[in-house]
């Protein structure tokens, strides 16, 4: 998969090529790149925002920077990348999001700042490839650096080949729309705690059973709003 992602602080995804998402890089199943959009200003201030059309508060990001942009990293291409931009504004972004964009060929990011970007420039990105606002959940970043990196690295490790065992993955939280069972390690008593000894009995029937019903008493308890759906 190829991942390009524009941001005036490029500097935050350095933290990718750590860790799991940094040894997909390495062995080329990511192949990330992270773009400056400065780099598309032709002034002599790199400027990227301006004041907002009908008066408001903060700035607005200019579309000239972005229309380049997304012209150069979508020039040549022979599919149509997926193009994201992170906004408190966009759909959610869950699980099941993260597991279908993991089968694209081709995301872009596009970091938006301040309050936002001129909204020409998801029209124009929708004659480039498949726009979608996404965001996290209902609270406000001030950037969508941080909304991309949790967005990396939730498609990321689903690509086939990213995380060792495949079956790490399916037993989550969110994968089947409950949370995760708890876990416990040695030693099995630990502070006068002891493990639930139904995990000690080598029953598998009894353990399955009790893991699933661990996971709907949690997700009542914590997310009833999941089990509704
Ligand atoms: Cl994707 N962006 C910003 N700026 N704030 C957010 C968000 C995204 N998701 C939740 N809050």
């Amino acid at each position: 998969m190829r991942i390009d992602v524009v941001s005036i602080f490029p500097s935050y995804f350095d933290g990718l090529t750590l860790s799991l998402l940094g040894k997909a890089r390495d062995s080329g199943i990511l192949d990330l790149h992270v773009h400056d959009l400065r780099d598309w200003t032709h002034d002599r201030h790199r400027t990227v925002d301006d004041t907002p059309y009908g008066g408001g508060a903060g700035m607005v990001m200019k579309p000239e920077p972005w229309g380049l942009a997304l012209d150069d990293l979508t020039a040549g291409l022979d599919t149509r990348p997926t193009i994201i931009f992170p906004s408190p504004a966009g759909e959610l972004f869950r699980q099941s999001t993260a597991r279908e964009l993991a089968h694209r060929e081709h995301l872009i990011f596009g970091c938006g700042r301040y309050e936002g970007i001129d909204e020409r420039v998801f029209e124009y990105a929708s004659t480039l490839g498949d726009v979608r606002l996404m965001s996290l959940g209902d609270y406000v970043l001030n950037g969508g650096e941080v909304a991309v990196m949790a967005m990396t690295e939730a498609i990321g490790r689903l690509i086939p080949g990213v995380v060792g065992n495949p079956e790490s993955l399916v037993e989550e939280s969110h994968e089947d729309g409950l949370l995760e069972y708890p876990s416990y390690t040695k030693p099995s008593t630990w502070r006068e705690r002891e493990v639930p000894p139904v995990l000690l009995s080598g029953n598998h029937g009894a353990i399955a059973a009790w893991r699933r019903e661990q996971q709907i008493e949690r997700t009542r308890q914590r997310r009833p709003d999941l089990l509704a759906e």
